[in-house]
């Protein structure tokens, strides 16, 4: 997958560098002066000054704009408003705060918004993956309360936000992306893991926060993330803080990433997938016959079993290695497909032209964003208590894992797959863990993940014991176009039948129909179903 990622982002890197040349052209006809940029924050300033007076002398004298979180240390964290979002944000915080109070040289940004619903003592904690990418993008195109998607014209409510069951924090970690600051030093998950939980705790006392009980849950490289930082949590033995009670991860690198839930799924994914590939017979078969060649369809027949027979091999794909190169199937595909389909999306492999801008410059950052990025412009900047220095962009230039081309998937981050150790040591402490794949992601593969599982001891047993088959329904309405529906007549009930889950010793599993990469983007109502579950709102998926 690495090499998926790199050679994207490579691709996406110089495309972007040649845009960049572009846009600078673009900027020259459209200036943003640093007096604009200080006026901006000036008036931001001004506004959140009043607006907070107004507020509390109404929580003073007992109006009803009560703010549950608001106090004389998080007030500086209150966002009014934000450019080009036309609602009432509500209580709503973001800001940075550091990771150790007596040295402000490393310091995470976060966003906090309470539930909109009935209050609640938990948080449930979001990061993205990356390694490197900012966390706002779930807070702006997954799972909060408001979405802008690609494409789109100006954000609009989001129905199936999380904020509407639960206290939600999205963070930017680690050290080194989005508006995160300090110098990244990691090579291992342990450490970033420590970082965060240092930050937790300065970030709960600051909004008065004790005794809530924390769910920690993410996407992609987050994978990696959500176990250690659960695993670290837990070490603490502290429920003042650290209440560890579930973890939730979507298309996460939970296992041998590179091998397992990219390179050995691809080319069944291509056939299952066919019409959306239009390769021809040629190149199909030659895609079969290095699928067979590279020893990736006996892997499937081994070890695809439930229960499993025995734990996988180590592996480790060499992305610097001729023979390995010519196993690289993900990268073969997706080269390959590129020509047929110029806007095939490896996150989402349903995506047909045209390539949509996206406000946030990724993935479709080959596009300008029409006004610049979102969270790069000054005014947002200055309403969310960001740096103005920094350049904000989804996923950073720079590793965040400083450990070159070292560690199992040559990713500078050394430590040990979660499926190894730290994930069955989650599961078993709160028997509260829910993996999920979307089917339309081709960078983790639903069967990937699945065979992964298939390699992981916990709660006494290796893998599943046995396979996957209950339908997984979803029968929450459309929210986002009923009106429109209806004016037009139409009845919109349920989605119906929307994936396949499975249970066993503590562990859920939900292979997603229909979704990309980013589940809450692509089916927010199975994710907000999954949330439920997490939080025990439901207690049968
Ligand atoms: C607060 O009270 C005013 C006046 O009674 C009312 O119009 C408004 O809807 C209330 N707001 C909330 C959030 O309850
Ligand atoms: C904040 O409020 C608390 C409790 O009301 C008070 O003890 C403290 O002095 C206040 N701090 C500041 C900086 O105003
Ligand atoms: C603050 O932390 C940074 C990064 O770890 C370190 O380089 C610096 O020496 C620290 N400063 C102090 C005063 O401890
Ligand atoms: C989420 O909350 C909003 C605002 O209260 C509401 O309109 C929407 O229906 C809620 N969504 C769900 C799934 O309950
Ligand atoms: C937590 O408890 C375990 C087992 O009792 C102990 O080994 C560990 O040192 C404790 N951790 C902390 C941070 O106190
Ligand atoms: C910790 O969370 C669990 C639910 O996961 C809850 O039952 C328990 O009471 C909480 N413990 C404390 C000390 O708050
Ligand atoms: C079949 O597809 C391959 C890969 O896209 C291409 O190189 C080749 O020219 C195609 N052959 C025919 C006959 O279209
Ligand atoms: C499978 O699990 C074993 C035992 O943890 C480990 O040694 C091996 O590297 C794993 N293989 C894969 C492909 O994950
Ligand atoms: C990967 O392959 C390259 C080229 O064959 C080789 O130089 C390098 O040592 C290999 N790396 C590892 C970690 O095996
Ligand atoms: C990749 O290289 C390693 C060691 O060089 C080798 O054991 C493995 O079989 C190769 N894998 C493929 C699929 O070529
Ligand atoms: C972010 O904004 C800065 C300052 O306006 C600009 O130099 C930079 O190119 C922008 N970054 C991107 C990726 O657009
Ligand atoms: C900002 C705001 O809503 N202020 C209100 C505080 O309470 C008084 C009395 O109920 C209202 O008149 C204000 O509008």
């Amino acid at each position: 997958m690495r090499s998926s990622l790199l050679t994207v982002g490579a691709a996406l890197l110089s495309l972007v560098s040649v845009s960049a040349g572009h846009r600078a052209g673009l900027r020259a006809r459209k200036p943003h002066a640093l007096q604009e940029q200080k006026e901006a924050r000036e008036r931001a300033l001004a506004a959140e000054k009043s607006f907070f007076e107004k507020r509390s002398v109404n929580e003073t004298s007992g109006g009803n704009l009560t703010y549950k979180y608001l106090n004389n240390r998080t007030s500086e964290f209150l966002i009014q408003s934000l450019p080009d979002v036309p609602f009432d944000l509500g209580e709503i915080y973001s800001g940075l705060i550091p990771i150790d109070n007596s040295n402000t040289s490393e310091a995470l940004f976060f966003v906090f918004q309470p539930t909109v619903g009935a209050p609640v003592d938990e948080i449930v904690f979001w990061t993205n993956g990356g390694p490197g990418c900012s966390s706002l993008e779930a807070f702006l195109q997954e799972n909060g309360m408001w979405t802008w998607q690609p494409g789109t014209y100006e954000p609009v409510l989001n129905p199936y936000s999380w904020a509407n069951l639960t206290n939600m924090l999205w963070v930017e970690q680690p050290i080194g992306t989005g508006f995160s600051i300090g110098t990244p030093k990691a090579t291992t998950e342990e450490e970033i893991a420590d970082d965060f939980i240092k930050w937790f705790k300065n970030f709960q006392q600051t909004f008065g926060i004790k005794n809530h009980k924390i769910y920690v849950t993410g996407e992609s490289y987050a994978g990696r993330y959500v176990p250690y930082i659960s695993a670290a949590m837990l070490d603490q033995n502290d429920t003042e803080y650290y209440n560890l009670s579930g973890a939730l991860i979507y298309d996460g690198v939970i296992g041998e990433y590179d091998y397992v839930q990219g390179e050995i799924p691809a080319v069944p994914f291509v056939e299952a997938n066919a019409n959306l590939f239009n390769f021809n017979e040629t190149f199909m078969s030659e895609l079969k016959g290095l699928h067979e060649s590279c020893g990736y369809a006996d892997y499937i027949d081994r070890y695809m079993k439930f229960p499993p027979v025995e734990n996988q091999p180590h592996l480790f794909f060499n992305y610097s290695d001729p023979k390995n190169q010519t196993c690289d199937l993900q990268d073969i595909v997706n080269n390959e497909v590129l020509r047929v389909n110029p806007c095939f999306d490896i996150y989402s492999v349903n995506l047909m032209c045209p390539l949509q801008w996206d406000v946030l410059g990724f993935p479709t950052g080959l596009l300008d964003a029409q006004d610049g990025i979102y969270f790069n412009r000054s005014d947002v900047k200055a309403a969310m208590h960001a740096p103005d220095y920094i350049d904000w962009t989804e996923c950073s230039n720079e590793p965040v894992f400083v450990g070159g081309n070292g560690g199992p998937q040559m990713a500078g981050d050394f430590s040990l797959d979660p499926i190894q150790k730290v994930l069955p040591r989650v599961i078993e402490a709160t028997n509260r863990v829910l993996i999920s794949n979307g089917d339309f992601d081709m960078i983790i593969l639903t069967n990937g993940s699945l065979l992964s599982i298939q390699n992981m001891t916990w709660n006494g047993q290796l893998g599943f014991q046995n396979q996957p088959n209950a339908s997984f329904i979803v029968d929450l309405p459309d929210l986002q176009d009923q009106a429109v529906f209806a004016e037009n007549g139409l009845d919109i009930t349920g989605q119906g039948v929307m994936g396949i889950k499975h249970y066993e010793r503590g562990l859920a599993w939900v292979e997603t129909f229909q979704s990309g990469h980013m589940q809450p983007q692509y089916q927010p109502r199975s994710s907000y179903r999954h949330l439920q579950w997490l939080l025990h709102r439901i207690e049968d998926l």
